[in-house]
Protein backbone atom coordinates (compact mmCIF):
# COMPACT_ATOMS: atom_id res chain seq x y z
CA UNK A 1 0.00 0.00 0.00
CA UNK A 2 1.28 3.31 -0.55
CA UNK A 3 0.01 6.43 1.30
CA UNK A 4 0.71 10.03 1.20
CA UNK A 5 1.58 12.10 4.13
CA UNK A 6 0.42 15.91 4.95
CA UNK A 7 4.39 17.04 4.21
CA UNK A 8 3.55 15.22 0.66
CA UNK A 9 5.84 12.59 1.04
CA UNK A 10 5.50 9.53 -0.14
CA UNK A 11 5.35 7.49 3.04
CA UNK A 12 5.45 3.53 1.86
CA UNK A 13 7.00 1.49 -1.55
CA UNK A 14 4.24 -0.43 -3.15
CA UNK A 15 4.01 -3.82 -0.67
CA UNK A 16 2.64 -7.54 -2.10
CA UNK A 17 -0.34 -8.38 -1.73
CA UNK A 18 -0.38 -11.33 0.09
CA UNK A 19 -3.92 -12.86 0.29
CA UNK A 20 -4.43 -14.72 3.16
CA UNK A 21 -4.88 -19.02 2.73
CA UNK A 22 -7.88 -20.32 3.39
CA UNK A 23 -6.53 -24.02 4.91
CA UNK A 24 -3.52 -25.85 4.56
CA UNK A 25 -4.63 -27.16 1.31
CA UNK A 26 -4.09 -24.20 -0.19
CA UNK A 27 -0.46 -23.48 1.21
CA UNK A 28 2.12 -23.84 -1.47
CA UNK A 29 5.04 -26.51 -0.95
CA UNK A 30 8.04 -24.47 -1.56
CA UNK A 31 10.10 -23.78 0.96
CA UNK A 32 12.56 -20.94 1.58
CA UNK A 33 13.76 -21.96 5.06
CA UNK A 34 15.15 -26.01 4.21
CA UNK A 35 17.27 -28.42 5.71
CA UNK A 36 21.01 -27.32 6.00
CA UNK A 37 20.69 -26.41 9.62
CA UNK A 38 21.16 -27.86 12.98
CA UNK A 39 18.55 -26.38 15.56
CA UNK A 40 17.74 -29.04 17.92
CA UNK A 41 15.07 -31.88 17.16
CA UNK A 42 11.65 -30.20 17.80
CA UNK A 43 12.99 -26.61 18.02
CA UNK A 44 9.77 -24.53 17.60
CA UNK A 45 11.91 -21.35 16.79
CA UNK A 46 13.02 -23.13 13.57
CA UNK A 47 9.56 -23.57 12.69
CA UNK A 48 8.10 -19.75 12.69
CA UNK A 49 11.61 -19.33 10.11
CA UNK A 50 10.46 -21.71 7.88
CA UNK A 51 6.84 -20.47 8.40
CA UNK A 52 7.63 -16.77 8.13
CA UNK A 53 9.90 -17.86 4.86
CA UNK A 54 6.88 -19.64 3.12
CA UNK A 55 4.15 -16.62 4.01
CA UNK A 56 6.31 -14.09 2.30
CA UNK A 57 7.91 -15.42 -0.67
CA UNK A 58 10.77 -14.90 -2.79
CA UNK A 59 11.16 -11.43 -3.24
CA UNK A 60 12.26 -11.65 0.58
CA UNK A 61 15.27 -10.12 2.23
CA UNK A 62 15.73 -11.36 5.89
CA UNK A 63 17.67 -9.91 8.70
CA UNK A 64 18.91 -11.95 11.65
CA UNK A 65 20.04 -10.88 15.12
CA UNK A 66 22.63 -13.12 16.89
CA UNK A 67 20.82 -16.20 18.57
CA UNK A 68 20.31 -19.57 17.66
CA UNK A 69 18.46 -18.84 14.77
CA UNK A 70 21.71 -16.89 13.42
CA UNK A 71 24.18 -19.46 15.06
CA UNK A 72 22.34 -22.63 14.20
CA UNK A 73 21.40 -21.66 10.80
CA UNK A 74 24.32 -20.52 9.68
CA UNK A 75 26.58 -23.03 9.73
CA UNK A 76 30.58 -22.75 7.23
CA UNK A 77 29.06 -23.84 3.88
CA UNK A 78 26.15 -24.72 4.72
CA UNK A 79 22.82 -22.92 5.50
CA UNK A 80 18.84 -23.72 5.35
CA UNK A 81 17.99 -19.92 3.75
CA UNK A 82 16.50 -20.15 0.21
CA UNK A 83 16.25 -16.17 0.74
CA UNK A 84 18.89 -13.37 1.02
CA UNK A 85 19.44 -13.61 4.29
CA UNK A 86 21.99 -11.16 6.30
CA UNK A 87 23.37 -11.80 9.87
CA UNK A 88 22.95 -8.34 12.59
CA UNK A 89 24.19 -7.50 15.80
CA UNK A 90 22.05 -8.96 19.10
CA UNK A 91 20.76 -5.92 19.59
CA UNK A 92 20.40 -4.52 16.32
CA UNK A 93 16.58 -5.88 14.36
CA UNK A 94 14.92 -2.57 14.98
CA UNK A 95 18.01 -0.81 12.70
CA UNK A 96 18.78 -3.66 10.40
CA UNK A 97 14.82 -3.58 9.46
CA UNK A 98 15.04 0.42 8.98
CA UNK A 99 18.30 0.81 7.18
CA UNK A 100 17.72 -2.08 5.06
CA UNK A 101 14.33 -0.84 3.81
CA UNK A 102 15.84 2.66 3.84
CA UNK A 103 18.56 1.31 1.65
CA UNK A 104 16.28 -0.26 -1.01
CA UNK A 105 13.45 3.42 -0.99
CA UNK A 106 16.48 4.77 -1.95
CA UNK A 107 18.06 2.56 -4.31
CA UNK A 108 14.40 2.40 -6.53
CA UNK A 109 14.06 5.84 -5.87
CA UNK A 110 17.59 6.31 -7.89
CA UNK A 111 16.90 4.32 -10.27
CA UNK A 112 19.50 1.88 -9.16
CA UNK A 113 17.03 -0.88 -8.83
CA UNK A 114 13.74 -1.71 -10.66
CA UNK A 115 10.99 -0.63 -8.46
CA UNK A 116 9.65 -3.73 -7.31
CA UNK A 117 7.63 -4.75 -3.74
CA UNK A 118 10.21 -6.37 -1.93
CA UNK A 119 9.63 -7.58 1.70
CA UNK A 120 11.74 -6.75 4.58
CA UNK A 121 11.70 -8.93 7.88
CA UNK A 122 14.12 -8.45 10.41
CA UNK A 123 13.76 -11.04 13.27
CA UNK A 124 15.25 -11.93 16.90
CA UNK A 125 14.76 -13.72 19.61
CA UNK A 126 13.72 -12.59 23.13
CA UNK A 127 16.97 -11.71 24.42
CA UNK A 128 17.59 -9.72 21.64
CA UNK A 129 14.21 -8.17 21.46
CA UNK A 130 12.17 -7.84 24.65
CA UNK A 131 15.43 -7.44 26.41
CA UNK A 132 18.76 -5.96 24.50
CA UNK A 133 17.56 -4.55 21.24
CA UNK A 134 13.99 -2.97 22.70
CA UNK A 135 15.27 0.62 22.33
CA UNK A 136 16.14 -0.26 18.32
CA UNK A 137 12.12 -1.65 17.91
CA UNK A 138 10.79 1.09 19.32
CA UNK A 139 12.49 3.79 16.76
CA UNK A 140 11.85 1.38 13.97
CA UNK A 141 8.10 1.00 14.63
CA UNK A 142 7.56 4.86 14.60
CA UNK A 143 9.51 4.85 11.10
CA UNK A 144 6.22 5.03 9.02
CA UNK A 145 7.78 5.70 5.74
CA UNK A 146 9.46 2.42 5.60
CA UNK A 147 7.89 -1.21 5.35
CA UNK A 148 9.42 -3.99 7.56
CA UNK A 149 8.17 -6.40 9.70
CA UNK A 150 10.02 -7.30 12.53
CA UNK A 151 9.50 -10.58 14.26
CA UNK A 152 10.37 -12.05 17.30
CA UNK A 153 10.65 -15.27 18.28
CA UNK A 154 10.45 -15.91 21.58
CA UNK A 155 11.93 -19.46 23.11
CA UNK A 156 11.76 -17.51 26.73
CA UNK A 157 15.38 -16.99 27.50
CA UNK A 158 18.92 -16.66 26.06
CA UNK A 159 19.10 -19.84 24.51
CA UNK A 160 22.43 -19.86 22.59
CA UNK A 161 24.65 -19.35 24.89
CA UNK A 162 23.10 -22.00 27.07
CA UNK A 163 19.59 -20.80 28.59
CA UNK A 164 19.96 -17.63 30.47
CA UNK A 165 16.94 -16.03 32.20
CA UNK A 166 15.73 -12.74 29.63
CA UNK A 167 12.74 -10.35 30.54
CA UNK A 168 10.38 -13.13 28.65
CA UNK A 169 11.25 -16.11 30.63
CA UNK A 170 8.17 -16.98 32.99
CA UNK A 171 8.58 -16.42 36.96
CA UNK A 172 10.24 -19.43 38.49
CA UNK A 173 11.99 -20.72 35.43
CA UNK A 174 15.08 -22.98 35.80
CA UNK A 175 17.96 -21.49 33.57
CA UNK A 176 21.06 -21.22 34.12
CA UNK A 177 21.26 -18.04 35.64
CA UNK A 178 18.23 -18.70 38.12
CA UNK A 179 19.17 -22.61 38.99
CA UNK A 180 16.60 -23.51 42.10
CA UNK A 181 18.11 -23.76 45.25
CA UNK A 182 18.02 -25.29 48.79
CA UNK A 183 17.87 -21.69 50.62
CA UNK A 184 15.67 -20.21 47.82
CA UNK A 185 13.32 -22.37 45.29
CA UNK A 186 12.84 -19.50 42.99
CA UNK A 187 15.30 -17.09 41.91
CA UNK A 188 13.41 -15.65 39.22
CA UNK A 189 10.57 -13.77 40.75
CA UNK A 190 10.44 -11.62 37.67
CA UNK A 191 6.64 -11.72 35.86
CA UNK A 192 7.49 -12.35 31.62
CA UNK A 193 7.68 -9.01 30.05
CA UNK A 194 4.14 -8.14 27.79
CA UNK A 195 6.07 -7.13 25.22
CA UNK A 196 3.84 -7.46 22.30
CA UNK A 197 1.17 -5.63 24.18
CA UNK A 198 3.83 -3.00 25.35
CA UNK A 199 4.60 -2.69 21.65
CA UNK A 200 1.17 -1.79 20.60
CA UNK A 201 0.62 0.64 22.81
CA UNK A 202 3.41 2.57 22.66
CA UNK A 203 3.59 3.04 18.94
CA UNK A 204 -0.09 4.46 17.93
CA UNK A 205 1.59 4.83 14.36
CA UNK A 206 2.40 1.15 13.76
CA UNK A 207 0.10 -0.65 11.44
CA UNK A 208 0.14 -3.99 12.15
CA UNK A 209 0.92 -5.62 15.93
CA UNK A 210 0.28 -9.40 16.30
CA UNK A 211 0.95 -13.00 18.55
CA UNK A 212 1.36 -16.35 17.24
CA UNK A 213 2.10 -19.62 18.41
CA UNK A 214 3.54 -22.56 15.44
CA UNK A 215 0.95 -24.66 17.11
CA UNK A 216 -1.17 -22.77 14.35
CA UNK A 217 0.70 -23.10 11.17
CA UNK A 218 -1.83 -21.72 9.02
CA UNK A 219 -2.42 -18.59 11.06
CA UNK A 220 0.87 -17.58 12.03
CA UNK A 221 1.67 -17.52 8.03
CA UNK A 222 -1.31 -15.39 7.50
CA UNK A 223 -0.10 -13.43 10.06
CA UNK A 224 2.80 -13.06 8.16
CA UNK A 225 1.38 -12.45 5.21
CA UNK A 226 -1.37 -9.67 6.19
CA UNK A 227 1.88 -7.93 8.01
CA UNK A 228 3.99 -7.56 4.91
CA UNK A 229 0.73 -6.90 2.79
CA UNK A 230 -0.20 -3.85 5.42
CA UNK A 231 3.39 -2.50 5.30
CA UNK A 232 5.28 0.42 7.06
CA UNK A 233 6.30 -1.03 10.64
CA UNK A 234 4.85 -4.13 11.82
CA UNK A 235 5.29 -6.66 14.50
CA UNK A 236 5.09 -10.09 15.21
CA UNK A 237 5.77 -11.95 18.95
CA UNK A 238 5.58 -15.90 18.18
CA UNK A 239 5.92 -18.00 21.26
CA UNK A 240 8.20 -21.17 20.53
CA UNK A 241 8.12 -23.65 22.64
CA UNK A 242 12.03 -24.60 23.08
CA UNK A 243 12.89 -28.51 23.65
CA UNK A 244 16.61 -27.90 25.35
CA UNK A 245 15.75 -24.36 27.58
CA UNK A 246 12.35 -25.74 28.61
CA UNK A 247 13.37 -29.33 28.99
CA UNK A 248 10.38 -31.59 27.47
CA UNK A 249 11.03 -34.36 24.87
CA UNK A 250 11.18 -33.12 21.39
CA UNK A 251 8.09 -35.00 20.33
CA UNK A 252 5.57 -32.54 22.44
CA UNK A 253 6.67 -28.86 20.87
CA UNK A 254 3.02 -28.55 19.52
CA UNK A 255 1.06 -29.81 21.98
CA UNK A 256 3.07 -27.41 24.41
CA UNK A 257 2.35 -24.42 22.42
CA UNK A 258 -1.69 -25.47 22.33
CA UNK A 259 -1.15 -25.78 26.21
CA UNK A 260 0.10 -22.13 26.15
CA UNK A 261 -2.90 -20.61 24.15
CA UNK A 262 -5.55 -23.36 26.21
CA UNK A 263 -4.21 -22.21 29.39
CA UNK A 264 -4.31 -18.77 28.20
CA UNK A 265 -0.65 -17.90 28.95
CA UNK A 266 0.03 -16.72 26.15
CA UNK A 267 -3.28 -14.87 24.56
CA UNK A 268 -3.21 -14.77 20.37
CA UNK A 269 -4.29 -11.21 19.25
CA UNK A 270 -3.81 -8.82 16.36
CA UNK A 271 -4.21 -5.42 16.71
CA UNK A 272 -4.48 -3.45 13.27
CA UNK A 273 -4.97 -0.10 12.71
CA UNK A 274 -5.51 0.63 16.71
CA UNK A 275 -8.29 -2.26 16.99
CA UNK A 276 -7.33 -5.09 18.88
CA UNK A 277 -9.16 -8.41 17.57
CA UNK A 278 -8.55 -11.95 19.50
CA UNK A 279 -8.47 -15.27 17.39
CA UNK A 280 -8.35 -18.58 17.43
CA UNK A 281 -9.24 -20.40 21.09
CA UNK A 282 -8.01 -17.35 22.84
CA UNK A 283 -11.09 -15.71 21.21
CA UNK A 284 -13.26 -18.48 22.51
CA UNK A 285 -12.03 -17.98 26.07
CA UNK A 286 -12.46 -14.35 25.72
CA UNK A 287 -16.35 -15.52 24.73
CA UNK A 288 -16.72 -17.75 27.60
CA UNK A 289 -17.00 -20.42 24.72
CA UNK A 290 -13.90 -22.24 26.12
CA UNK A 291 -12.84 -22.69 29.46
CA UNK A 292 -9.07 -22.32 30.27
CA UNK A 293 -7.22 -25.34 31.26
CA UNK A 294 -5.54 -25.03 34.79
CA UNK A 295 -1.62 -23.62 33.99
CA UNK A 296 -0.22 -26.57 36.02
CA UNK A 297 -1.24 -29.15 32.91
CA UNK A 298 1.38 -26.71 30.97
CA UNK A 299 3.72 -25.95 33.45
CA UNK A 300 4.38 -30.12 34.72
CA UNK A 301 5.08 -31.10 31.63
CA UNK A 302 8.22 -28.74 31.43
CA UNK A 303 11.42 -29.89 33.26
CA UNK A 304 12.22 -26.16 33.76
CA UNK A 305 8.89 -26.15 36.67
CA UNK A 306 10.16 -29.53 37.80
CA UNK A 307 10.76 -28.02 41.48
CA UNK A 308 7.39 -25.99 41.56
CA UNK A 309 5.51 -26.66 44.84
CA UNK A 310 1.44 -26.57 45.22
CA UNK A 311 1.96 -22.67 46.39
CA UNK A 312 4.25 -21.70 43.26
CA UNK A 313 1.45 -23.64 40.76
CA UNK A 314 -1.31 -21.41 43.15
CA UNK A 315 0.86 -17.89 42.66
CA UNK A 316 1.43 -18.46 38.78
CA UNK A 317 -3.01 -19.78 38.31
CA UNK A 318 -3.60 -16.09 40.08
CA UNK A 319 -1.48 -14.37 37.98
CA UNK A 320 -2.89 -15.90 34.68
CA UNK A 321 -6.69 -15.39 36.24
CA UNK A 322 -5.98 -12.02 36.87
CA UNK A 323 -4.75 -11.49 33.08
CA UNK A 324 -8.42 -12.84 32.23
CA UNK A 325 -10.54 -11.63 35.35
CA UNK A 326 -8.95 -8.12 35.93
CA UNK A 327 -7.27 -6.39 33.20
CA UNK A 328 -8.42 -3.95 31.59
CA UNK A 329 -8.34 -5.51 27.70
CA UNK A 330 -8.27 -9.29 29.13
CA UNK A 331 -4.56 -10.94 28.46
CA UNK A 332 -3.39 -8.18 26.70
CA UNK A 333 -3.81 -4.65 28.76
CA UNK A 334 -2.90 -4.92 32.42
CA UNK A 335 -3.89 -1.01 33.68
CA UNK A 336 -7.05 0.21 34.66
CA UNK A 337 -8.30 4.00 34.53
CA UNK A 338 -9.33 5.19 38.13
C1 LIG B 1 26.23 -7.64 22.42
C2 LIG B 1 26.27 -9.12 22.61
N1 LIG B 1 26.20 -9.62 23.87
C3 LIG B 1 26.21 -10.95 24.06
C4 LIG B 1 26.31 -11.80 22.98
C5 LIG B 1 26.33 -13.32 23.22
N2 LIG B 1 25.13 -13.93 22.75
C6 LIG B 1 25.02 -14.52 21.54
S1 LIG B 1 23.55 -15.22 21.24
C7 LIG B 1 22.99 -14.76 22.77
C8 LIG B 1 21.61 -15.17 23.21
C9 LIG B 1 20.52 -14.38 22.55
O1 LIG B 1 19.27 -14.73 23.10
P1 LIG B 1 17.96 -14.53 22.27
O2 LIG B 1 17.95 -13.22 21.60
O3 LIG B 1 16.81 -14.82 23.14
O4 LIG B 1 18.07 -15.61 21.11
P2 LIG B 1 18.18 -17.21 21.33
O5 LIG B 1 19.60 -17.51 21.54
O6 LIG B 1 17.32 -17.55 22.48
O7 LIG B 1 17.70 -17.79 20.04
C10 LIG B 1 23.96 -14.06 23.49
C11 LIG B 1 23.81 -13.54 24.86
C12 LIG B 1 26.40 -11.24 21.69
N3 LIG B 1 26.47 -11.99 20.59
N4 LIG B 1 26.36 -9.90 21.54
S1 LIG C 1 18.08 -24.31 22.20
FE1 LIG C 1 15.88 -24.06 21.80
S2 LIG C 1 15.72 -22.34 20.33
FE2 LIG C 1 17.86 -23.05 20.34
S3 LIG C 1 17.99 -24.49 18.62
FE3 LIG C 1 17.54 -25.68 20.49
S4 LIG C 1 15.28 -25.84 20.60
FE4 LIG C 1 15.81 -24.21 19.14
MG1 LIG D 1 15.64 -16.57 23.30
Amino acid sequence: MSETTAAGFESFVETQVLDAWKGPKKVPHEEYFTSGHRTCQGCESAQIMKLMAKAAGPRTIVLGATGCMYVANTTYYSTPWGLPWMHTQLGSAGSAATGTAAGLKALMRKGKMKNEPINVISFCGDGGGADMGLSAISAALQHTEYNHLILMYDNESYANTDIQVSGSSPYGANSTFSAPGKVRRIMNRRWKKNTAAMLAAGHPDCKYVATVCTSNPVESMNNVRKALSIGGPTFIHSLDPCPKGWDYDPRFSHELGELAIETGIWPLYEVEEGVIKMYGKSKRILKGQLKRKPVEQYLMRQGRFAHFIEEDIAYFQSKIDKMWEEWLIPGVIPFRGE
